[in-house]
């Protein structure tokens, strides 16, 4: 019998320094409730969704950027989404800067959290491919300050049994790196949840802005396809404060195609009724991993991180 999970793509559009946590968690609500009344059983939000893309602002003082930053989860302000989610039995995927305490000290990540249908959190992923710069750059039209303000994650590329399947995690610019992909699918991934905050400009080469949907479309489909997983990809859109970022959620099939995708660059639902055994044949035929993968020859992939030239 097929394994189905009906699968929301919550994408958000854009969020202003001077929105509230409250009014963020009421739009995140409003967008469950559309999903759950849909017979949705999970809703999958967006990177950093709880706040503006603050990594686009220079803080001299790191602590001035904490208000950004998640002390609990759920705390004050998130609670009454994980209440919601118990009311209505549907399990949610949400991105958010964390601030924990680890061994003695603050620390920062770019975190991402499976919440099931019981209001509990199931899992937790903290970004590892962090993008851009730690450095000020007051010469370039906004900052990319992902490598200032967050660590690179330290909880790998788990996967986690629920909603009837295996699910992973990633996090915006982890899903351009196949790496990514392969560690979940290595693991029998199903399903994996990806948030992204993709500026529609690219600050470090002039670049058309056509491409930048392109290559998000490209790093979802290849990942969904290589591993034969469903991929839920959403955005976080529009015009923040005068920055654009692109739009396009997507859910892809295991086969690769794009099966549901966003129209607009607001708050918008898109949902499809995913067989979660669709990837076996791909699993077993294709991409049969233990038939095919010649791991003996990809030593280069994890000794080696930059490009060396030997001859
Ligand atoms: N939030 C991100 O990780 N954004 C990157 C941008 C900087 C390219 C992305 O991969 O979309």
């Amino acid at each position: 019998m097929a394994r189905k999970l009906k699968v929301a793509a919550a994408q958000l559009g854009p969020i202003h320094l001077a929105d509230t946590r409250e009014q963020v968690v009421a739009r995140l609500v409003e967008l469950m409730r559309e999903a759950a009344a849909g017979g949705c059983r999970l809703v999958v939000y967006p990177e950093l969704a709880l706040t503006t893309f603050f990594p686009r602002y220079w803080y001299d003082d790191l602590a001035e950027a904490d208000r950004f930053f998640e002390r609990e989860m759920p705390g004050e302000a998130t609670r009454p989404l994980f209440e919601e989610a118990k009311r209505l039995g549907v399990g949610f995927h949400l991105g958010y800067a964390e601030l924990a305490e680890e061994e003695g000290r603050p620390r920062r990540f770019n975190a991402a959290i499976l919440v099931g249908p019981d209001g509990e959190i199931v899992g937790k992923y903290r970004k590892i491919h962090l993008p851009g710069h730690a450095d000020h750059r007051p010469n370039i039209p906004f900052q990319h300050l992902e490598k200032r303000y967050f660590e690179v994650g330290n909880l790998g590329f788990p996967v986690w049994r629920a909603f009837d399947g295996i699910m992973g995690m990633a996090i915006c610019n982890d899903r351009r790196w196949p790496e990514t992909f392969r560690v979940l699918g290595l693991q029998g991934v199903e399903m994996v949840l990806i948030g992204y905050n993709t500026p529609t400009f690219n600050i470090y080469h002039p670049e058309a802005p056509h491409l930048r949907t392109l290559h998000n479309d490209i790093s979802l489909q290849s990942g969904a396809y290589q591993n034969g997983t469903w991929v839920v990809g959403v955005a976080k859109a529009g015009s923040e404060d005068g920055h654009e970022l692109i739009a396009g959620s997507t859910i892809v099939a295991p086969n690769g195609e794009i099966v549901a995708r966003a129209l607009t660059m607001d708050d918008e639902v898109v949902a499809f009724d995913c067989d979660l055994g669709l990837g076996d044949y791909v699993k077993n035929t294709v991409f049969a991993f233990e038939r095919h993968r010649r791991p003996e020859h990809y030593g280069r992939i994890v000794e080696q991180t930059g490009v060396r030239i030997e001859v």
